[in-house]
């Protein structure tokens, strides 16, 4: 009987993060508000049926006591969630230092914080040590609730430590690791004092995942130059032991999105933009607040525009919502001010009595508000320096079923996302349709992709201020009819099963099913 429910129950998924999907606020003794965490690795793994998922992770507070930590566990257990407990003085060290202050900006080519980086290197080993000593305590949260047979799949920048921990305890245990940040080249991973344990502690792993094949090489070359071990085609040969290193790009759900802008609260939030954006182009931005997003040049190739384009300073809006994120570390503190600072100066010399260029938002929307903000934009920036993905581009494509939006996107997600974003041709704009010289530059053909897509979105670089504000006087001036739509699919060898919205949409999801199943099925 056993063996047969088994086979009829689904396979159980723990999934470790940091972070749980929800964070909690503590409202009263043994009281909690539990609160969806927003960030792409939530987003992106919401949606996964195939298992029977268990989270384990930090609920982002501190709970030193005991009827508190109880009281929690409890409520978390609802959610199929499962509490780390981390003290204030290991957070600080772990998370806010090594992984935020370390490897975070490492991993996106940023380089040590300017200001303090003498300081960040003194205190180098005691980041780590925390950093090593984090990843045990996940490591045996893991343990009390592990059952024979369950996948542990581990997830980014903060738990590289934890496939080796696992593995110690229990070399059995199925274990893959999936980082959702880029892997930098190994020229620069070669800069870490702590290089070669990092390696050696992933490699523990059975499954090592990328989003791309860049980042996947990257990897294996850092394994081979700084390890001396063997790369092979499937991954990397240590003494006869193989670690599998894929590929798996993440995609969104995209049915929840489909079907949430046909709900009527939706609809409601649409009319309700309308009205109150009404004559005004909107140009959206939607970003945790991270150096990585590129924010604040944003903002500046926004103000070029309006410097370049008086014609328009009534006529268009940006909203940019910046969820804060990692509020504790000093620069992203400053980060906050920088792009307040900009958002003031640009909205003092071009606002009007009545109406102002730039809405900005230190905050998340809930879920309905954005899919309608997606929905009713016409111009939606991602410009980030470095992602690792970037959700939030898939998210303004899907809900665009009944507008032509234009995409500008940063080049740096241009090879990661090519083959998805391209497929949407009906957010596209048409090669024929670029006006002249310095905007027709913009519009690249990308590698195969493009040969065999043919459409795509506005690409910029990011760190370009003048070139961004080119591109959004193009986006805002382009005129995008179904005929130019129409003539655009018939002239692309697009194959005919990603014509249609509806197949544009089985196509991301299979592609985020893809991810799950692949893991699965080459564990
Ligand atoms: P993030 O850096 O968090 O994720 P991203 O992929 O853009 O970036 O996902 C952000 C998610 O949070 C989206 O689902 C978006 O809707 C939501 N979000 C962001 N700002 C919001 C706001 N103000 N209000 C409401 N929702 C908001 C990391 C990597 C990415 C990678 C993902 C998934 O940095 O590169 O794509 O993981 O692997």
């Amino acid at each position: 009987h056993e063996r047969q429910d088994r086979r009829h129950s689904k396979q159980r998924l723990l999934v470790v993060a940091n972070r749980l999907p929800v964070s909690a606020v503590r409202k009263g003794e043994a009281c909690w508000q539990l609160e969806v965490s927003v960030g792409g690795l939530v987003s992106a793994l919401l949606g996964i049926t195939e298992f029977e998922t268990r989270w384990v992770g930090w609920a982002g507070v501190n709970v030193p006591d005991e009827v508190g930590r109880k009281s929690l566990t409890e409520s978390l257990a609802a959610k199929r969630c499962i509490p780390v407990f981390l003290d204030e003085d290991l957070v600080h060290l772990y998370y806010n230092g090594y992984c935020n202050n370390i490897l975070w900006p490492l991993f996106h080519y940023l380089g040590l914080p300017n200001e303090d980086w003498l300081a960040t290197i003194c205190s180098f080993q005691s980041q780590f040590d925390a950093y090593k000593k984090a990843n045990q305590m996940f490591a045996d949260v893991v343990k009390e609730h592990y059952q024979e047979g369950d996948i542990v799949w581990c997830h980014d920048y903060h738990l590289m430590f934890l496939p080796k921990c696992l593995k110690e305890q229990n070399s059995n245990i199925k274990v893959g690791w999936f980082l959702h940040t880029p892997f930098p080249s190994s020229e620069i991973h070669r800069t870490m004092p702590s290089r070669s344990e990092l390696l050696t502690a992933v490699l523990a792993a059975d499954l090592v995942g990328f989003h791309t094949y860049d980042y996947a090489r990257h990897f294996v070359s850092a394994c081979t130059r700084i390890l001396g071990l063997e790369g092979t085609p499937d991954g990397v040969e240590d003494q006869g032991r193989l670690t599998r290193v894929a590929a798996f790009p993440i995609g969104i759900d995209s049915d929840r999105f489909l079907r949430a802008i046909q709900l009527p609260q939706v609809k409601n939030y649409i009319k309700e933009f309308e009205e109150r954006f009404g004559g005004r182009k909107v140009m959206l931005g939607v970003d945790r607040l991270d150096m990585i997003k590129g924010i604040p040049q944003k903002l500046l190739a926004f103000e070029k525009f309006l410097e370049e384009n008086p014609d328009w300073h009534d006529k268009v809006v940006l909203l940019q919502i910046a969820v804060p994120t990692r509020t504790d570390v000093p620069e992203y503190q400053k980060l906050t001010c920088q792009v307040h600072e900009i958002v003031g100066r640009i909205n003092g010399r071009f606002g009007t009595l009545t109406t102002v260029p730039i809405h900005h938002l230190d905050r998340s929307l809930d879920f309905h508000a954005l899919c309608a903000l997606y929905a009713i934009t016409d111009v939606a920036l991602v410009t980030s320096l470095r992602d690792g993905m970037n959700l939030v581009s898939y998210e303004f494509v899907a809900c665009q079923a009944s507008k032509k939006g234009v995409l500008i996107l940063s080049e740096v997600l241009i090879s990661i996302q090519a083959f998805f974003i391209l497929a949407f041709a009906y957010v596209t704009i048409s090669k024929s349709q670029g006006s002249s010289q310095e905007i027709d530059a913009l519009l690249f053909e990308f590698a195969g992709a493009a040969q065999s897509l043919g459409a795509g979105a506005i690409l910029v670089n990011p760190w370009n201020v003048t070139e961004v504000a080119a591109s959004i006087a193009y986006a805002l001036n382009i005129e995008l009819n179904d005929t130019v739509v129409e003539a655009q699919l018939r002239t692309t060898q697009i194959p005919p099963v990603l014509q249609t919205e509806h197949a544009c949409d089985r196509y991301l999801r299979s592609n985020n099913r893809l991810l799950i199943l692949g893991f699965n099925a080459t564990l």
